[in-house]
């Protein structure tokens, strides 16, 4: 059985997931109005991944006996300056993910929560692969500049993107 205390912080995580779900849906959106096809998949794909996250933490508190709290899910921005800000800002935001992650993973093995530490390594890992992606497309963005035949060669390379669902139990 789950703390209460780990219950309710994996509960805001949820939360947390949701929220980086709408947040990259936000940003296919805006990719989409640009008529940059293959931003808007990567931003769609990365969509799918975090609801998958947010589904995999659901099923672990109901597994564990306990209570799936589902609360209001921020408004994410509406408009983005650039396609090099778009990345920026995701690459800030799953820094902010991970710093999350760890504070779960931190807890749980406070609390002597093998179950909960186990659970959580797979999300340790999976910042590792989040924030080295965003970090080498934030990298070529600036390399490119503003070059126009640039940005059309990493559109089309995002355009290859497909979502992989986890493993949810
Ligand atoms: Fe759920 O990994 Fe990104 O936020």
């Amino acid at each position: 059985m789950i703390s209460k205390k780990l219950e309710d912080a994996i509960n805001s995580q949820i939360n947390k997931e949701f929220y980086s779900a709408y947040f990259y849906l936000a940003m296919s959106a805006y990719c989409s109005t640009k008529d940059l096809d293959g931003f808007a998949n990567f931003f769609y794909v990365q969509y799918q991944e975090e609801t998958s996250h947010a589904m995999k933490f659901y099923h672990f508190v109901l597994d564990r006996g306990g209570n799936v709290v589902l609360t209001k899910i921020d408004t994410p921005p509406a408009d983005f300056k650039s396609p090099l800000d778009v990345f920026e800002r995701t690459l800030e935001h799953e820094q902010f993910v991970t710093k999350s992650i760890n504070e779960l993973l931190d807890l749980a093995t406070k609390e002597n929560d093998h179950a909960s530490a186990s659970f959580l390594k797979w999300y340790v890992d999976e910042q590792v692969e989040e924030e080295a992606t965003v970090t080498k497309l934030v990298n070529k963005m600036k390399l490119i500049g503003n070059d126009i035949g640039g940005l059309f060669i990493i559109d089309n390379e995002l355009k290859a993107r497909v979502f992989t669902p986890p493993a949810v139990k």
